[in-house]
């Protein structure tokens, strides 16, 4: 059986694959290189259904889609569905950074609240949809340290660490993350409705 990852971006490939291809013997997981969906949806799950159903409709295939972000509590939430584009169109990840910490200059450490979301969706080519989220908590720091993850993962310390998301490994990050822990609740439904 084959799943195909509806996103463009290669560090979700990464990290989804270290997430699946253990949990899912049997399923081969390949990557989307379809048209790029329009994200015109208003919340982390309409944008995650948009771009499953676009690659499930385009391969024929199940399409798994990950809509995610960061939001930061004194931002009222912000950058949310906007993360990846904070700065402009271009995704441009340090200008992205770069703009949240100059927003958040004044703000002290008690006030800087912030968690990652994640809206993992499955679309079937028979139109059956599923979806369940994940979320990551922490603080934003003042300045960013580390090199691994990708995006906000640098100025990210979550919840019961003293380094950043980027500071830590790739296998603490895959087992800690929004991203983990929305695909935890979606491995079961991909057990039930796709034989390996
Ligand atoms: P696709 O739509 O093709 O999947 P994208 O990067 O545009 O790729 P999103 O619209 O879901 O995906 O935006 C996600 C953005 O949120 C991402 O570009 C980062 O800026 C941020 N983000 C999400 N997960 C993250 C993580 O684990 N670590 C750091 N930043 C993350």
């Amino acid at each position: 059986m084959q799943i195909v990852l509806a996103t463009h971006n290669q560090h979700k490939v990464e990290e989804l694959r270290r997430i699946l291809e253990p949990r899912l013997p049997g399923i081969e997981v390949l990557a989307y290189d379809g048209p790029e969906p329009v994200e015109s949806g208003t919340s982390f799950a309409e944008n995650a259904l948009i771009k499953a159903r676009t690659a499930a409709a385009h391969t024929g295939l199940p399409a798994v889609a990950d809509d995610s972000g960061i939001c930061v509590d004194v931002l009222g939430g912000s950058p949310g569905i906007f993360s990846a584009r904070w700065a402009g169109p271009s995704k441009d990840a340090g200008e992205n950074l770069r703009l949240l910490l100059w927003q958040l200059a004044d703000i002290p450490d008690e006030h800087r609240g912030a968690h990652f979301t994640c809206v993992a969706a499955l679309a079937l080519p028979d139109e059956t949809e599923w979806h369940v989220s994940g979320e990551w908590s922490g603080h934003i720091l003042f300045e960013p340290s580390g090199s691994g993850g990708f995006g906000y993962d640098p100025i990210f310390l979550p919840d019961g660490y003293a380094i950043s998301a980027a500071e830590l490994t790739p296998n603490v990050k895959n087992e800690q993350s929004h991203r983990a822990r929305a695909f935890e609740h979606l491995i079961p439904v991909l057990e039930t409705l796709l034989p390996a």
